[in-house]
């Protein structure tokens, strides 16, 4: 317990330990947020309870009490209170939000990602490999629940820029433990970048719900060694996933023999 309620209950890495580089702050932001909503609350329902104690009606009370209305001084305090407090909100969230979202350093790898309804395609960019998920509906090897999950890999301690593209419809990028998703928006790229900092498995998932099967658009996050993620490269470039697959809108993939999808084009997004 005393783990789970110093993550503020969030998803989190095991022994306490932070899952990647950012998960503190976010999860300090969000503890943060919910002590001082706490404490508001505790305030206003204070004050409400203490009212209705004190200046409730008592026996032998004539009619109402003076009632009171255009009171300057209580107008103005419960107006600037609110704002200041909105104001303190959105300084830390921003400021936050900044450090997360910012993408200016160069990153160690580039993986772009490609939803897809009801699943996701890996161009690991620096490899020229590739991975990709093929829904259950697409799937004769899966029935509903044994459609494999593609799997991405990460290596630890680098930074991973994440290219986020969609090849259909509007999808979002959540790894939950990760503490932070982004949309797949087509015709719009978008970037994040994460630095693991704990070998695991994590799941993904899509969370922008975009179809019949959205529930079933999932994925597995793999944070490995240098030389597992070396290793990994070099098994896709053996099974001959080389190349990069084509990340412009395409409703209809072509898929190989294997089940593979023939990639369209080769080197840049
Ligand atoms: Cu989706």
């Amino acid at each position: 317990m005393p783990s789970s309620a110093s993550s503020g209950w969030l998803p989190q890495g095991v022994n306490g330990q932070q899952v990647t580089t950012e998960t503190e702050r976010i999860t300090s932001l969000w503890v943060g947020i919910w002590i001082a909503a706490m404490a508001v609350g505790l305030l206003v329902w204070g004050l409400t309870f203490w009212c209705m104690a004190v200046y409730k009606r008592k026996k032998g009370d004539p009619e109402l009490p003076p009632q009171l209305r255009y009171n300057i001084p209580i107008e103005l305090l419960y107006t600037v209170v609110p704002v200041l407090m909105v104001a303190v909100i959105f300084f830390y969230t921003a400021r936050d939000e900044a450090a997360i979202m910012d993408t200016s350093a160069k990153p160690d790898v580039t993986i772009n990602v490609v939803g897809k309804q009801w699943s996701w395609d890996f161009n690991y960019v620096d490899s020229n490999v590739y991975e990709t998920g093929v829904h259950s509906e697409l799937n004769p090897k899966g029935g509903i629940d044994g459609t494999p999950q593609p799997v991405l890999y990460m290596p630890i301690n680098k930074r991973v820029e994440f290219v986020l593209n969609a090849r259909d419809v509007i999808h979002s990028f959540w790894v939950p433990a990760f503490l932070v998703k982004l949309d797949m928006i087509p015709g719009r790229t978008n970037k994040l970048q994460i630095t693991p900092t704990q070998l695991g498995e994590y799941q993904g998932k899509c969370a922008e719900l975009c179809g019949a099967y959205h529930s079933q658009m999932l994925f597995k996050v793999k944070v490995v060694t240098q030389a597992e993620y070396d290793a990994h490269m070099a098994e896709l470039k053996a099974m001959g996933q080389v190349g990069q697959l084509d990340n412009t809108l395409n409703r209809e993939p072509v898929y190989g023999p294997d089940l593979k999808m023939i990639p369209t084009s080769t080197g840049s997004n």
